[in-house]
């Protein structure tokens, strides 16, 4: 069987610390760790099927919704490897109400916010899944990291990206040097380079939803929505609807092909006034990557959303992201 020669993963992160002279390494040791973890939920979602690790673990997170088993081996296997990686200092996970505190000792400079397996009411149904992360630079001086070193900006994102598990493991992740994916070789354990540069196409015929909240949303961005749906072949409409329902899966796909998707405030729940999506560990960093391949990413006030000063752990916002010129002609209308 003939074996890949590609670039693997550790080889981009080296080569990409190499550019940047004062780094100490800690980033690459950091992303490493990470990717590590990534394999070993690989391999057990790709045993979901069979293990008995289907099902719900009869608990609930702060959203109040089911964590399934795989959430929860996601989790704790990203909170065991990282506590004691030596390159954090503190963590959230959209399955943990609290911050998450790192080793006695092993206090690092970076702080970590991810979500562990997002889309995972999917996961019985086979459909992809992933997990997403961001990395910032602590703000603290030392010792154990505080909700501080978490509640920063997206604009002050040093790394973020996410990791599809899908019908192939991919890793898609920026260090703020464009964007690139790798593919996973289970047959080796290794990601493979195999999206160098990716560049999300500036415009594109597919637009991602859930229309089934259209009442509930603003008028501008039902008026958006109408627009993409009326026939005017000159401006290449109608769009074409694509919509998986889970986020890392939509916007893989709206990487790759171009596309806008959107998740915008509902005034039908009062708990989530801002939208479903949570800033720290879903919009930042799909927004943070999304702007290295030249996209765009706001809320539906017509904020960027890297400029958001989150003030809670499990802050939700509401998000358009995507194609420019898809999300400039959504920002059109929120202008009116
Ligand atoms: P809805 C999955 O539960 C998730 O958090 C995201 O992955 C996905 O984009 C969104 O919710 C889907 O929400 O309301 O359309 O089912």
């Amino acid at each position: 069987m003939k074996r890949p020669v590609g670039v693997t993963v550790i080889r981009q992160i080296l080569d990409s610390q190499h550019m940047h002279r004062q780094a100490t390494g800690d980033l690459s040791g950091l992303l490493t760790e990470l990717i590590v973890a990534g394999k070993i939920i690989s391999a057990e979602v790709n045993m979901a099927g069979l293990a008995d690790v289907i099902g719900v673990s009869g608990k609930t997170n702060i959203q109040g919704e089911e964590v399934q088993k795989l959430d929860e081996f996601a989790n704790n296997t990203i909170k065991r490897r990282m506590a004691r990686s030596g390159y954090i200092c503190v963590m959230t996970s959209e399955e943990d109400d609290d911050i998450i505190p790192v080793r006695e000792g092993y206090e690092g400079k970076y702080s970590l916010a991810f979500d562990p397996m997002d889309g995972s009411s999917n996961i019985d149904v086979n459909v992809s899944i992933g997990t997403i992360f961001s990395i910032h630079r602590r703000v603290t001086q030392s010792g154990q990291g505080t909700q501080d070193d978490l509640l920063q900006p997206g604009a002050s994102l040093v790394a973020a990206g996410y990791i599809i598990y899908g019908s192939s493991t991919m890793l898609v992740y920026s260090t703020g040097d464009g964007v690139h994916g790798f593919t996973l070789d289970p047959s080796v354990g290794e990601f493979f380079l195999s999206h160098p540069d990716i560049r999300i196409p500036e415009k594109s015929k597919y637009f991602s939803v859930n229309e089934g909240n259209y009442h509930y949303w603003r008028p501008e961005i039902q008026k958006f929505v109408n627009y993409l749906k009326e026939v005017d072949a000159d401006s290449g409409r109608p769009y074409s609807s694509r919509y998986i329902g889970s986020l890392v899966a939509d916007f893989h796909r709206n990487l790759i092909t171009g596309g806008v998707f959107l998740y915008p405030s509902d005034c039908r729940n009062p708990a989530k006034p801002k939208g479903k999506l949570r800033l720290l560990y879903e919009a930042q960093p799909l927004a943070f990557l999304v702007e290295q391949a030249g996209g765009r990413a706001l809320n539906d006030n017509g904020q960027r959303i890297l400029d958001i000063q989150p003030t809670q752990l499990h802050e939700r916002v509401s998000l358009i992201i995507g194609s420019k010129g898809d999300v400039d002609m959504v920002e059109g209308f929120l202008r009116g």
